[in-house]
């Protein structure tokens, strides 16, 4: 299975560019980077960590519902380079630079300032484990969540894996007397950011492989074991890994973006799904057919938007999932947060550790398109567009107030005066269907049996879930609307939102032959691309093809 795979350490970049099985000039990059981190640090980096961007062609905002999703890792990608800083015995710890595990990070965009910052040890408190007491502890590191800032996704990578590797606790492979070295690192990236191509995932998946190549933890030797056995860190593992660690960042993310840009393999899409474990399958995309990006030029600001937004929809969808669990005699624990996807495989029968097959979650599916109307607002007058108020989906909820807050709003923050249940599980449950017609049409046509028309299917599935992210989920905006409109017009097959919403791309299935003529016309048509030429324009709308997931190079 993908997701057991080793991350990929190349030492030769013949190999390292045959992997990458891209049409983009990588070594320029790859080269430029090195060169410039010489520079800037005086001596050559010890490793560079890759992550990829990913696109997602369909299943949006199902992932936190625990719903397989259908993404692609894109070209576009996050490198960091990085190497161990040497401290000179002669000068004086206290200084923060030479403090353990202290880390200068810059960037090569200017716009993103040089920062310098070490982490402090927690005080060690001590916990009950088993029979005896230990002490935890830990590693604290500032990470601001209320600006959108560039190294907060570096110190997000970094915090996973000084908590994991160096607390004496947290992992029984640990020596408790190690620190983590100082660092000096150096970022480029090519995924335009607050886009919806997940700069984020591939910003936190590149820190948290960059620290854990420099520390010498890819490969961990097994203790408990005989001396020379190894544990190469996999794929899931590091998937994982960087979904908790972009939690840090203040955004309460299902897993789609880390794994599609940890485990995707050139050539392919993904099908990712969560329940009752992740699970990774390669989709084969039509040959014939291209998705294009249209980044629609409003930057979504997830930082400070989640409140209203992203953890919003997920508080709404987890709500949603118990009221409809209460409605359908489905047995939820009363401190359970029960996710949509879980209240169908409890209705259906599903055991514990047990997963539906394909052909039962669809038609399983199928049923809560129509199971999801009991939780239509009644009885009010404008037919329930408002949603319910915090007290009536308390009341909904069958929980007493304070276990409600606790289980609820405790671990997140949002602010609505007003709730979608009904909108935001009608959304989840035709979106979950459609991505399995999606990932269905293009195994057909993978074995030869599908029809002449499966590119229209395709296309049709991509604006209907267009429709429903702008009507029921309610995270598109006037501009993505207008966008997918032209691509339509311009002979896409279809076209929707990417990613979170609220702004970013846009992604569009175009015949191969048209491409070209399908990007002229987006230029002259939307209104925000006018004038722009060249790299100015490749910048904004740009095919893509199938990437491989994130790996590290090391020189030697
Ligand atoms: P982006 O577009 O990267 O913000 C977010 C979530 C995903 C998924 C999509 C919506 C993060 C890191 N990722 O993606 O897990 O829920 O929205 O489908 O927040
Ligand atoms: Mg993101």
């Amino acid at each position: 299975m993908a997701a057991q795979r080793p991350i990929p350490v190349y030492t030769n970049l013949t190999d390292l560019y045959n992997n990458l099985g891209t049409s983009l000039n990588h070594s320029v990059r790859w080269n430029d980077l090195a060169e410039e981190f010489r520079k800037r640090f005086g001596r050559k980096p010890a490793y560079i960590a890759r992550a990829p961007g990913r696109v997602n062609l369909i299943g949006e905002h199902i992932d936190y519902a625990l719903f397989g999703v259908l993404p692609a890792a894109i070209e576009r990608d996050i490198l960091i380079a990085c190497g161990p800083r040497s401290v000179p015995a002669s000068l004086p710890t206290q200084e923060t630079h030479h403090s353990p595990g202290s880390v200068i990070a810059e960037n090569l965009h200017t716009k993103y300032t040089r920062q310098e910052f070490a982490p402090a040890r927690k005080q060690s408190s001590s916990k009950e484990v088993g029979e005896g007491e230990i002490h935890v502890e830990g590693w604290h590191l500032d990470i601001n969540t209320q600006e959108l800032r560039w190294e907060s996704y570096v110190k997000a990578g970094y915090y996973g894996v000084l908590n994991h590797y160096f607390s004496s606790s947290a992992s029984s492979n640990a020596d408790a007397a190690e620190s983590p070295i100082p660092v000096d690192l150096l970022v480029t990236g090519s995924v335009p950011a607050g886009s919806g191509l997940s700069s984020s995932a591939a910003m936190v998946v590149a820190s948290t492989l960059a620290f854990l190549a420099v520390n010498g933890k890819l490969d961990e030797k097994l203790k408990s074991l005989t001396a020379d056995d190894v544990h190469h860190l996999t794929k899931g593992e590091l998937v994982k890994m960087s979904m908790e660690n972009e939690k840090r960042v203040g955004v309460n993310s299902g897993g789609m973006d880390q794994a599609a840009s940890v485990i995707s393999d050139a050539s392919s899409a993904l099908y990712i799904s969560f329940f009752p474990a992740l699970k990774a399958t390669p989709v084969p995309l039509p040959a014939g057919s291209v998705f294009v990006c249209a980044n629609s030029l409003v930057v979504a600001d997830k930082a400070v938007g989640a409140k209203r937004g992203y953890n919003l929809r997920v508080v709404e969808t987890l709500v949603g999932a118990r009221v409809l669990a209460g409605a359908l005699g489905v047995t939820v624990g009363e401190r359970e947060r029960i996710t949509l996807r879980e209240v169908v495989g409890r209705l259906l029968g599903e055991g514990k550790g047990e997963e539906l097959d394909v052909g039962e979650l669809q038609r399983g599916l199928e049923r809560m398109g129509k199971e999801v109307e009991v939780l239509r607002p009644k009885d009010v007058p404008d037919g329930g567009e408002l949603g319910v108020t915090m007290r009536e989906m308390i009341e909904l909820s069958g929980l007493e107030k304070d276990v409600f807050g606790e289980v609820y709003l405790s671990w997140v923050e949002v602010e609505a005066t007003h709730f979608q249940l009904y909108k935001r599980a009608k959304h989840v449950y035709a979106e979950a269907l459609r991505v399995l017609q999606f990932r269905q049409t293009c195994l057909d046509v993978a074995a030869s049996s599908g029809s002449s028309t499966a590119l229209e299917s395709l296309g049709r599935l991509m604006n209907e879930s267009q429709t429903s992210c702008a009507e029921l989920f309610q995270c598109s905006c006037p501009e993505l609307n207008e966008l997918t409109q032209l691509a339509r017009n311009a002979g896409a097959y279809g076209s929707r939102l990417t990613g979170a919403g609220w702004g970013g791309c846009t992604v569009s299935l175009v015949a191969e032959d048209k491409v070209q003529s399908f990007i002229d016309q987006i230029r002259d048509t939307y209104a925000p691309y006018k004038g722009l030429e060249g790299e100015a324009l490749s910048e904004v709308i740009f095919a893509t093809r199938p990437s491989s997931g994130a790996c590290v190079y090391k020189f030697d």
